[in-house]
């Protein structure tokens, strides 16, 4: 059987001090699609049905013992990539007039960082960028006296340029009675530039005004979260910023965050991002939007509620569920609300911990059009292994404190039983005893009031792979086109089934956010091909998308009355039939209330 791969955008939380975009092929159906922007929304939609290969977009970072293991894996894979697309990633469209050696030196710095060196290394440190906020910011007037800002830098292996670009552009575009400090943090890089002469520099920046930067280097791997937190312990402005070290302040960034603070200390504010390609170091400009995330707590972008568009005025700030990473804050609120939780490991979820615990505990956030950030997004870091185990650990650990009775659909999205995952979350006490301490609100206050737009999951009966008794092998898969097939188990996405109280099966995966539509499994009424087709539409043309199926027996459609079984083809090989019932038995691999 043709092995069918479709290829989902992954977008990871900005904040990445060493996101990586590990572009391999996964040779399977995949459908994890992460929504973009609002308004790429149309094409990111029509790039779901017809793409045709998985871009997975990995990154961590990883104990020394393990990365060598692993990254031999990973190396292989961004090999693969390499050979079939020699020039797909640094030459597209820059470069063309460089000498082959020049081009050899650029593409080995491309693979090492991730984005364009050799071009960073060559613009200047103070380049201009282009204004890219709406008109109407430029016009706005802030309070004379307006609290001081520290400015915390993580980093993981990152070009020197790269961070001499971020400091230059934060003390040329910060009123200098406003900027307390920058503090470098180095979360344990590799990279020799980052130790010396990042020394001198440091030193060379400081004669003009002593103690402006600081540096904090880590002896070992702390993970992005306690990097963040080590960087906001030697703050000293009465705000605190945390960044990556990869971006540029625009012009009056911190004025709109400073203001707003002032006037409610309990803010915690993200500005809003621009693009910097990887290859070009070119800016492109991104809309406002809002900060949320799926149920695996992968991050994506969302609208912002409907009181935000009736403002009309796309400078005003716009409450958000949740952060990408970057961060603004009043510095001691947040140390009041526990800054960020430090049993996060390596990377991923502890801005959604910061962005629910925010919300619960008495504060908002908001994002702040009128401060903008070009960051880039790097295209690839070789070298470092998959951060899904992270992101799972993390999510599950986010789930246990802050979601209550919600939590298992963290365990859903990942596909991992109830009980007994056999995955360790670390110590939670000391984060729930905060919880209690600081008096906040349930999960469901956040769910109804903060984010409306996730799917509750209430009623999702049982997740999994779906197998029939005569055939354990082999499980229900989403297939190339908008029929269901049998495949081989291999238990990832596009085996993924659900079984909903309303009687729905989707196949392929369950969508997030209620404004998403799943594809439900039908039974057209006549022949005997089962059909996958979005459920929305289904339910509008009345099609036969409910089943009644009860763990361990039948699954009967409640119209047709004819069943989902399985039946051998002339070619002997077991096909999905519908068709009037035999008797047959299925399971689904995990149940959440009986059925
Ligand atoms: C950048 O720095 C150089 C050297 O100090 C200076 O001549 C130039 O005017 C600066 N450019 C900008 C845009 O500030
Ligand atoms: C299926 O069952 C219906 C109703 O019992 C019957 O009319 C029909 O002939 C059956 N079809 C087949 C293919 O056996
Ligand atoms: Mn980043």
């Amino acid at each position: 059987m043709r092995i069918v791969a479709r290829v989902s955008v992954l977008v990871f939380c900005l904040t990445v001090y060493s996101l990586v975009y590990l572009a391999f092929f996964r040779h399977q159906e995949g459908s994890n699609d992460k929504i973009q922007r609002p308004e790429d929304l149309e094409v990111l939609t029509r790039l779901k049905r017809i793409e045709d290969q998985v871009y997975k977009i990995a990154k961590s970072i990883e104990g020394k013992n393990d990365q060598v293991k692993e990254s031999l894996v990973e190396q292989e894979k961004i090999m693969k990539v390499k050979k079939l697309h020699p020039h797909l990633f640094l030459f597209k469209s820059w470069g063309n007039e460089l000498s082959e050696e020049e081009k050899t030196q650029a593409d080995k710095l491309f693979w090492e960082y991730g984005y364009n060196v050799f071009l960073s290394n060559r613009l200047p440190v103070n380049r201009t960028i282009p204004d890219t906020r709406d008109h109407r910011c430029a016009g706005k007037i802030y309070p004379k006296d307006l609290p001081t800002i520290s400015v915390v830098l993580v980093y993981f292996n990152e070009a020197l340029s790269i961070i001499q670009r971020a400091v230059c552009s934060i003390i040329d575009r910060t009123p200098s009675h406003l900027l307390k400090d920058i503090i470098l943090v180095d979360d344990y890089s590799s990279n020799v530039d980052l130790k010396l002469a990042l020394d001198e520099y440091i030193d060379q920046m400081n004669k003009d005004k002593p103690g402006l930067l600081k540096k904090v280097r880590h002896t070992r791997q702390m993970g992005l979260a306690k990097a963040r937190i080590s960087g906001w312990e030697v703050a000293t402005g009465q705000v605190v910023a945390i960044l990556d070290a990869h971006i540029e302040v625009h012009k009056q960034w911190a004025e709109p965050l400073l203001a707003r603070i002032k006037a409610d200390r309990t803010a915690v504010l993200s500005p809003v991002f621009d693009k910097v390609e990887f290859d070009t170091l070119n800016l492109v400009q991104y809309l406002p939007a809002a900060h949320a995330f799926d149920w695996a707590l992968w991050c994506k972008y969302e609208h912002f509620r409907p009181e935000w568009y009736q403002l009309n005025d796309p400078s005003e700030p716009g409450k958000s569920p949740s952060v990408m990473g970057i961060l603004v804050a009043d510095r001691q609120f947040l140390g009041e609300i526990g800054v960020l939780d430090e049993g996060m490991e390596i990377y991923g979820g502890e801005n959604v911990e910061l962005g629910i615990r925010v919300w619960l505990c008495g504060g908002s956030i908001e994002v702040v059009p009128c401060s903008k950030i070009a960051h880039i997004e790097r295209a690839l870091k070789p070298y470092l292994p998959d951060l899904t185990p992270h992101m799972i650990r993390n999510a599950l650990r986010v789930a246990e404190i802050w979601m209550d009775e919600y939590k298992s659909n963290v365990n859903i999205a990942w596909n991992l039983p109830l009980k007994d995952h056999g995955i360790d979350i670390g110590d939670v006490t000391e984060r729930k005893k905060l919880r209690e301490k600081l008096k906040c609100k349930p999960f469901k206050w956040y769910l109804e009031n903060v984010y409306p737009q996730l799917d509750t999951w209430e009623n999702v009966l049982g997740y999994g792979v779906l197998k029939n008794d005569l055939q354990e092998n082999l499980c229900v898969d989403q297939g190339p086109e908008s029929v269901p097939i049998l495949y081989l188990c291999h238990y990832s996405v596009p085996q993924h089934c659900y079984y909903r109280r309303n009687g729905e099966i989707y196949v392929g995966g369950i969508k997030s956010h209620i404004y998403d539509s799943n594809r439900c499994l039908l039974d057209s009424g006549s022949g005997n091909t089962p059909k996958l087709l979005d459920c929305k539409q289904s339910k509008e043309e009345r099609l036969n998308i409910q089943w009644s199926f009860t763990q361990g027996q039948e699954i009967r459609n409640k119209n047709t009355n004819r069943c989902l079984e399985i039946a051998q083809g002339e070619d002997s090989q077991y096909h999905l039939v519908i068709q009037n019932c035999t008797g047959q038995n299925w399971k689904i691999q995990h149940v959440v209330k009986k059925f």
